[in-house]
């Protein structure tokens, strides 16, 4: 996993959008995210490990998040362009990456910068709820991730705003980013 301050050029999403200026990942955990990696070919198999970490958490449960034209069908490009509007959850956003790649961003606060994260397959990522961030996929145009939640599986977002700013998810975040 690597990160770095996005470019800002208008061109389209899946280019890395790289501004050449790197982001070290302890600084993304100050920020709230917690970032691992599970190779796939871990000896003994990542799926044990995975587990661990997800009985740690609490996260009872799973499934595929399946982001393909395959997958997806007609909602394919519908789906990806919710994902790429700026957008926060109740809950935390939690991935394991399987297979394929892509881009999150997400806002650096106070400075409202965004910061890309490149995820590979095996890459594990925890974006907190209340963070203000988007997802992209790259050019390869795939990826496939297990989604872990605690109760039920249901994906919900909200679109930042001024709902999004008074919420009480938001504040929270915002504590626990401030010194
Ligand atoms: C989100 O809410 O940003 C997502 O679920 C992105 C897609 S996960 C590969
Ligand atoms: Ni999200």
């Amino acid at each position: 996993m690597h990160a770095y301050y996005y470019d800002n050029v208008s061109a389209d999403q899946r280019l890395p959008h790289d501004s050449g200026q790197p982001v070290e990942l302890d600084y993304l955990r100050k920020l709230g995210l917690a970032l691992t990696s599970v190779p796939l070919d871990t000896e003994g198999g990542w799926e044990p490990l995975v587990d661990k970490i997800a009985n740690e958490h609490g996260w009872d449960n799973r499934d595929t998040m399946d982001v393909t034209k395959e997958g997806l069908g007609d909602q394919f490009e519908q789906m990806l362009d919710k994902f790429f509007a700026e957008h926060m959850h109740n809950d935390a956003e939690v991935r394991y990456i399987l297979s394929g790649s892509g881009y999150w961003d997400i806002r650096e606060y106070p400075t409202d910068l965004w910061i890309r994260i490149r995820v590979l397959p095996g890459d594990f990522i925890i974006i907190p709820a209340g963070i203000y961030h988007r997802f992209t996929l790259d050019e390869l145009n795939q990826v496939k991730a297990l989604r872990f939640t605690t109760g039920e599986l249901q994906y919900s977002s909200t679109a930042r705003g001024s709902e999004t700013d008074a919420s009480p998810f938001r504040y929270r975040y915002l504590d626990s980013v401030k010194e």
